[in-house]
């Protein structure tokens, strides 16, 4: 699909409007914002356009529709998978929309449980905004400090409290969109129950954009707790990890919030590349869980009560829970750190796959002896949400050498084989991160017909002519190849 350049008369007419803080052609202004977070691959486009309200944006997307101008929705630009970048079909010739300067908290209610946020709120913001009324928004991610809530809206974002509270698919209780037609989605009533049939507001959820512009979201708050604690365990085997998650929901039930798998060589990347960081354990385990478990005062005590038990039935092989905060922050980071320490080392190939639970351990461990005996020396690590059945799969390139040209050479090719073994392992090549530009190609190919033809239709039916969002998520063509 060609896509215009915006006409002098558009360009105008929003420099008019938003005044200029909300609008810039300064490739200075705009630089920061066209490479993704990843720094794989820097776009273009013809304008940066910040609306300050609901209004605004639906005023930028009319105009741009009236033109056929394509629009690439902004927020933290934290996307690990080049969702927000303005690059492919529309580059150079795309509005960059930056939803940054929406950033009102328009509403907590501790009786609704429930807040209502605009689209440029940075998540970190949030959760202590509604920690001064003593709510949670319990999802947390390490882009905690850049990722915005339309962008986790927009991508039905994960992290690390899944395990209990569910994806923002769970969490979002309402939604203010701009269509593609430029009209005003306002559903942003906080309803537990609503059957009115098709659901809009979950189609825009994990919709990366390409259905419309997410301007604020309302979402559900939990209770604060009293206490956490946070632990560190050494492990044998992944299997362990998993027979020890169910052991402790047995036993501590719901108060088991978070359980990540770190591996050996994760923790020695963090250790190696991140200042301030100690091992918590005397002895390199091969596999190690961060756990999170929070409740009464006593939080502390049960968890470490179970651990022991853990460790005397062969199950762990030592622990320790954190004494203090700062040494919970010190284990959070460890884990936290752990794609920033990979990406100091060298380039991988980076793949967010989830396969059903209980298959993950096993998995793991085929995938890895597979992609080192298809592409020899390259150094597999799988870490993080093993409780979701997801685990980020990355391949290192291997040691030694020119990482670049490896992963420029062979980057590719390990993918479409990662995510061939998961797809036949009835998993998905995608589970928290989204497809964005660096995955369509690979989901185009691999994804079921039935599912690909659905989602081109609700496409075709709500942005006919593609402005939103193009070169993301979506092979619109008929046969797979990409708009
Ligand atoms: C995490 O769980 C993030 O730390 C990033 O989703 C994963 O860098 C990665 O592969
Ligand atoms: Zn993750």
């Amino acid at each position: 699909m060609a896509y215009p350049m915006p006409s002098p008369d558009l360009l105008r007419a929003l420099a008019a409007r938003l005044g200029p803080r909300g609008f810039t052609t300064d490739p200075a202004d705009l630089a920061p914002w066209l490479t993704d977070w990843r720094r794989r691959v820097t776009g273009a486009a013809a304008a940066l356009v910040s609306p300050a309200t609901a209004e605004d944006a639906a005023f930028v997307v009319a105009c741009a529709g009236a033109e056929g101008v394509a629009i690439v929705p902004q927020g933290g630009n934290s996307s690990m998978v080049g969702g927000a970048t303005p690059a492919g079909p529309a580059e150079g010739r795309a509005l960059l929309v930056s939803m940054r300067r929406m950033r009102a908290i328009r509403s907590i209610s501790t009786e609704d449980n429930a807040v209502v946020a605009e689209a440029g709120v940075v998540l970190a913001d949030l959760h202590i905004a509604v920690g001064e009324r003593r709510r949670r928004f319990p999802l947390s991610l390490a882009a905690k400090g850049n990722a915005t809530v339309g962008g986790l809206v927009s991508t039905n974002a994960g992290g690390t409290q899944v395990l209990r509270f569910g994806p923002m698919r769970s969490l979002v209780l309402g939604l203010e969109a701009v269509l593609p037609d430029g009209s005003l989605f306002q559903g942003l009533a906080p309803l537990r129950k609503d059957n009115r049939g098709y659901d809009l507001k979950q189609l825009l959820i994990g919709g990366e954009g390409t259905l419309g512009l997410v301007t604020a979201a309302t979402l559900r708050l939990v209770s604060a707790f009293e206490a956490r604690a946070v632990a560190w365990i050494g492990l044998r085997s992944a299997r362990d990890a998993l027979t020890l998650l169910r052991r402790l929901e047995d036993r501590l039930g719901e108060a088991v919030e978070s359980f990540e798998l770190v591996p050996a060589e994760g923790l020695a990347l963090v250790l190696r590349h991140i200042p301030d960081t100690r091992p918590p354990l005397s002895h390199a385990w091969e596999w190690n869980v961060l756990v999170e478990a929070v409740g009464g005062a006593d939080i502390g005590e049960r968890l470490q009560s179970e651990l022991m038990g853990a460790i005397e039935a062969g199950l762990a092989g030592d622990a320790m829970v954190a004494a203090s905060e700062a040494q919970a922050e010190a284990l959070w980071k460890l884990r936290e750190s752990l794609s920033e320490a990979e990406a100091r080392d060298g380039m991988a190939a980076k793949h967010d796959i989830a396969v059903p639970v209980a298959d993950m351990p096993a998995f793991m461990a085929q995938a890895s002896a597979a992609v080192v005996a298809r592409f020899p020396g390259t150094r597999p690590i799988a870490f993080g949400h093993l409780g979701d059945g997801n685990v980020h799969f990355n391949v290192r390139a291997p040691a030694g050498g020119d990482d670049k040209a490896w992963f420029a050479a062979q980057a590719a090719a390990v993918s479409r084989f990662v995510h061939g073994l998961v797809t036949e392992a009835g998993g998905t090549l995608s589970a928290e991160h989204g497809i964005g530009r660096f995955k369509r190609a690979d989901f185009a190919a691999l994804a079921d017909l039935v599912r690909l033809a659905s989602m081109r239709a609700i496409k075709a039916a709500l942005d006919p002519a593609g402005i939103m969002n193009p070169g993301a998520l979506l092979p619109l063509a008929e046969d797979g190849s990409g708009q």
